[in-house]
């Protein structure tokens, strides 16, 4: 089955944020930020902003009604600043103007007197200068020191990662509108609705249930819009609540790049132990982790970075630290992957300089050492599943890998300007929120009179396809057809205390509650039905929309059923929570069950590189993936192809640059910034999934899909 918005985007007819039609009130509203790094506010100059042509008002720090606060985990972020500023491209003031255009020229003449102070944006240096968002942290196992006296072999070394802009096509934005007696709706470009209901509530010094928030789906957001679509969605409830009107905010493509946070940049220090046949016996790894200026999502990446310190392999003795760094730059956010894909790559790094150092083939290194059922994780979880072996061995067999490097080593030995590459990258990502009590969800279902059917969760379209996964669970469910089925706005008054679309859960779990919302109903219907056919409700059941008794179809059709349990008095409406089962973690010890299973895979990569001029094409990717029984595989493959190139983006042609000096961002434009295009993709990418049954998998036994992909580009690099 295709994805359920395919013809709307084709035709154009999908809305996004700007394609709404306004009153003709409509404020916009432009915010002017700290051109400095870090520094104290002497003076915030309006005046001249105030006199611009269209200018309805400038709004600053000191006229938010509530409290000034955006933070989450950590509260530590003002909406707008008011004594000093921290980072490039911080809010100091929201214009408001009658068009666009009015709201930006104003924005420039605002005048921000600033007394610079140095700034930091290398994370060992603030780590050496004491700026640590929060104490680190550190997952043990065994005794490394232990264990490294007993190693024939130990590598040390220094792995880096750079940082990446999310440039989902749809920018940052969100807009407002006055609704009766002081309430406000915001239509909002967030994965996390609820989190910008609250921080609403608590900048404008209102109750939760003045804020209403609806989000209809994002033009993509990979993370980027987790916690940071909420300032611009809340700077629009606050221009609504202070001018009685509507107030639309949306950055241009260079204040979003310049302006908002990214993936962390790490740099990491690792001491990898073995023995003398390749068995991996210590590992030692500190993560420096690039904040930003504010702490927004970064102990909980970090966190999840450590719960992926060993990668896909097993290690007896761990020791992993994580320091989470203030530096003066924008604050760093979720991206994909959420600090998986940084631990993968210090561990995929540290494996290549021990393979070089005992003069291996990496693949022999890592393949005795990935992860079998039942091995332990540092954090105390036992690795569930057999699917990292097992996709490892399957992509070693279709990739037909012996002749493949055979014909490497061939193309090498005749080629001098280019040389060919092979890499074998497995994956093994835990699924659930690190955070337990996150992993909760509902949904809300209401039969409608005619037979058609309006599913409300809390999960939020942004291209990935959860609503097609969602109203499939739901027709599956009901036994209709899908055409009955229509998923609603994603709106704080219809699922409400939801997590944000993230941790690649939102399919698992709002595809939970709504299965049991839709089983409440369906076992409503079929009791009725019972008493219509006079049998035991026990023995019937619908399937295409037809009531079918013990296997053969009964005259009674979902329609006729529907209704007439309506005038029966039947609810036909049932609201649902789902939280994920068996979840547990204690932060004290370090140790618990955080994730409801992991997902695993193995990419094996081919590139060629021409030595002289720097450039190089992959040639061919093969994906062995575990998707468990897949909802809807054709949806799976897109997530899967578009987490490979991103994260091929990532680890070989995105790089961020900023002025050293200043902490600018130089790379704010496409012109600067390079995203792997149509012709950077791999000539070929085969992709399998691995046909194993797994334990504990997610909804209808498929299994999340969102993130794990994204580390398979961490091969390229590699090969
Ligand atoms: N967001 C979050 C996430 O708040 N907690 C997580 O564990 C997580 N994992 C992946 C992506 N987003
Ligand atoms: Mo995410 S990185 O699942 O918002």
């Amino acid at each position: 089955m295709r994805h359920l918005d395919a013809l709307l985007h084709v035709r154009g007819g999908s809305v996004f944020i700007e394609d709404h039609i306004h009153r003709d009130d409509l404020l916009h509203g432009v915010v002017a930020v700290s051109p400095a790094a870090h520094g104290k506010i002497r003076k915030i100059d309006t005046s001249a902003a105030l006199s611009m042509p269209g200018v309805q008002d400038v709004i600053t720090a000191s006229r938010i009604p509530g409290e000034n606060q955006i933070g989450n985990i950590i509260m530590d972020e003002p909406l707008l600043a008011e004594e000093e500023v921290h980072f490039i491209g911080e809010p100091v003031a929201l214009v408001l103007a009658r068009s666009r255009k009015e709201a930006e020229a104003a924005a420039n003449e605002v005048r921000i007197d600033i007394e610079e102070l140095p700034g930091i944006t290398d994370p060992r240096e603030a780590a050496k200068a004491g700026m640590l968002i929060a104490p680190p942290r550190t997952f043990s196992m065994g005794s490394v020191e232990k264990a490294l006296a007993e190693c024939d072999i130990i590598v040390s070394g220094r792995a880096d990662s750079g940082g990446q802009e999310h440039l989902y096509l749809e920018r940052q934005g969100s807009f407002a509108e006055p609704m009766e007696n002081g309430s406000i709706k915001v239509t909002a470009g967030t994965q996390g609705p609820t989190f910008v209901q609250k921080v609403a509530a608590r900048v404008l010094g209102l109750p939760m249930n003045s804020i209403q928030v609806d989000v209809i789906r994002l033009g993509g957001a990979f993370g980027g819009k987790e916690d940071q679509a909420t300032p611009w969605a809340v700077m629009a409830a606050l221009g609504t609540h202070i001018t009685g009107k509507p107030v639309q905010v949306v950055l241009s493509r260079g204040q979003d790049m310049a302006w908002t946070g990214k993936r962390h940049p790490y740099s990491s220090d690792f001491i990898l132990g073995l023995n003398k046949a390749g068995k991996m016996l210590a590992w030692k790894v500190t993560y420096y982790q690039n904040g930003g200026a504010a702490s927004d999502l970064s102990t909980a990446i970090l966190e999840r970075t450590l719960f992926h310190s060993t990668g896909s392999y097993f290690v007896p003795d761990v020791e992993a630290t994580g320091i989470c760094c203030r530096t003066n730059l924008p604050p760093n956010t979720a991206f994909r992957g959420f600090g998986a894909p940084q631990a993968m790559f210090v561990m995929e790094a540290a494996i290549r300089k021990a393979a070089a150092e005992m003069n291996l083939a990496p693949k022999i290194i890592q393949e005795k050492n990935l992860l079998r059922k039942g091995d332990s994780f540092p954090f105390g979880m036992k690795y569930g599943g057999d699917e990292v072996r097992h996709s490892w061995k399957k992509a070693v067999e279709l990739t037909e890998v012996t002749e493949q490097e055979d014909r490497i080593a061939q193309f090498n030995s005749s080629s001098t300007l280019k040389k060919k590459g092979i890499s074998f990258m497995p994956v093994c990502f835990g699924i659930s929120f690190t955070n337990t009590s996150m992993n909760q969800a509902s949904a809300l279902v209401h039969v409608y009179v005619d037979g058609s059917v309006g599913v409300s969760t809390g999960a939020v379209e942004m291209g990935q396809g959860v609503n097609t996964k969602i109203a499939q669970v739901a027709a599956r469910t009901l036994g209709v057809n899908l055409d009955r089925i229509k998923i609603e706005t994603t709106n704080t008054t219809r699922a409400a205390n939801t997590s944000p679309t993230a941790a690649s859960s939102g399919a698992d779990m709002n595809g939970n509650a709504t299965r049991i919302a839709c089983g409440h109903i369906l076992k409503r219907l079929l009791m009725f039905a019972g008493t219509e056919l006079g049998e035991s409700p026990g023995r019937l059941k619908i399937k295409d929309g037809t009531v079918i008794a013990d296997g053969s179809p009964s005259s009674l059709k979902w329609q006729e059923l529907v209704s007439k349990a309506y005038v029966e008095r039947i609810s036909l409406s049932c609201q649902a929570h789902y939280a994920t089962p068996d979840i547990h973690f204690d932060k004290t010890v370090e140790k618990g069950r955080p994730f409801a299973y992991h997902v695993a895979g193995t990419a094996v990569t081919e590139v060629t590189l021409d030595r002289l001029r720097g450039t190089f094409t992959v040639d061919r990717v093969l994906i062995v993936h575990d998707g468990g029984d897949s909802i809807n595989p054709l949806v799976d493959r897109g997530q899967i192809q578009g987490g490979l190139v991103q994260g091929m983006g990532w680890v070989t042609m995105e790089e961020l640059k900023y002025e050293p000096s200043s902490g600018r961002l130089l790379s704010d434009s496409l012109a600067t910034y390079k995203v792997p295009d149509i012709m950077a993709a791999p000539e070929e990418v085969e992709i399998h999934f691995l046909e194993c049954r797994s334990q504990n998998a997610g909804i209808y036994n498929s299994k999340a899909v969102g993130e794990p992909p994204f580390m398979y580009g961490i091969g390229t690099y590699f090969a």
